[in-house]
């Protein structure tokens, strides 16, 4: 499956333990941590619409967690997931599926799906917003606030239509997460590359920071063990202002693992360049220096 191109819009970004968890296969989890899985699918099977795949339900039984807190963590997911948040999976679900069907990624019926899509999209593109598979056989989803129009952009989206179309992107790189953890047998983890450079000091729309912390903080909470190291890379000078807008936008376990780099994607134009089908060397340099942030 071809992952080119495939935006999607991301805030948050949940702790990541070290990165380096080259211990067990999925398969292996899913053995030693059966007992746990198959409690918390029968917990799912008071939902409607609770997903059947095994490896939405090992991220909760990896939780370092206490198991009541997990099983309540668990229901409010699927509660939301049910209620709130159901024409967001559903259109994620199918979403997905049509992008595959063709045998290859399309990106496009993904992106059409969104909620809200006909403002949104004028707005937001893969030049500014992309997920792509790094060598780790991570995602790594790579956003540049700074290049989005935001001011005009909440002029057609309220705050709650901008959290739920970052919250669809989420879940959309969650599906796909699952899927590859299961095709390559790697418990698949999303990172995030936020490139700050262009990004206004003042003058941004509050409600699209707002919009973007919502969804975090909600994300935090849906999808446990999902998401990896978020990388904010090329700082401007005027750098402790810029920590002060940005880090309020994450929850709280999500600083601590905030990393601060200079470089990458720092003579990327457009983010599509680093895509499996964008430029070559583009993507090979960007690799490599994911790479070394991760180690
Ligand atoms: C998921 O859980 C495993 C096992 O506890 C851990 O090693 C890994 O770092 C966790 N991944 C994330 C992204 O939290
Ligand atoms: C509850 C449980 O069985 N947890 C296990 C899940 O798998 C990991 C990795 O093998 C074990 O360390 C846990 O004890």
């Amino acid at each position: 499956m071809k992952l080119s191109g495939f935006a999607v819009l991301v805030s948050a970004l949940l702790p990541a333990l070290c990165y380096g968890f080259a211990g067990s296969s999925v398969s292996a989890l899913l053995k030693e941590n059966e007992s746990k899985v198959s409690k918390l699918k029968d917990i799912a099977a008071q939902f409607s619409d609770a997903p059947s795949d095994d490896i939405f339900y090992l991220r909760y039984a990896l939780s370092t967690k206490e198991d009541d807190e997990v099983e309540t963590q668990l229901k409010e997911t699927l509660s939301w997931r049910s209620n709130e948040g159901q024409d967001i999976c559903t259109a994620a679900a199918s979403a997905v599926e049509a992008a595959m069907s063709g045998g290859k990624w399309d990106n496009e019926v993904v992106r059409d799906s969104a909620p809200n899509a006909a403002s949104v999209n004028k707005y937001i593109t893969p030049t500014q917003c992309l997920t792509t598979p790094v060598n780790s056989g991570d995602l790594c989803y790579c956003i540049r606030a700074g290049k989005i129009d935001d001011n005009a952009l909440m002029n057609e989206v309220s705050l709650e239509q901008m959290t739920d179309f970052f919250l669809y992107c989420k879940e959309v790189n969650a599906l796909v997460a699952n899927m590859r953890s299961e095709q390559t047998d790697k418990l698949v983890t999303v990172l995030t590359a936020n490139d700050l450079s262009g990004v206004k000091l003042v003058g941004g729309s509050a409600d699209f920071r707002k919009a973007l912390s919502a969804a975090s903080t909600k994300a935090n909470d849906l999808y446990p063990n999902l998401s990896g190291p978020t990388f904010l890379l090329n700082l401007p000078r005027l750098l402790s202002a810029l920590v002060k807008i940005f880090t309020p936008l994450f929850p709280d376990e999500v600083r601590k693992r905030l990393k601060f780099e200079q470089g990458p994607l720092k003579d990327v134009q457009d983010l599509t360049e680093i895509s499996p089908n964008g430029d070559a060397s583009a993507r090979a340099l960007f690799l490599k220096q994911i790479d070394a942030l991760m180690e």
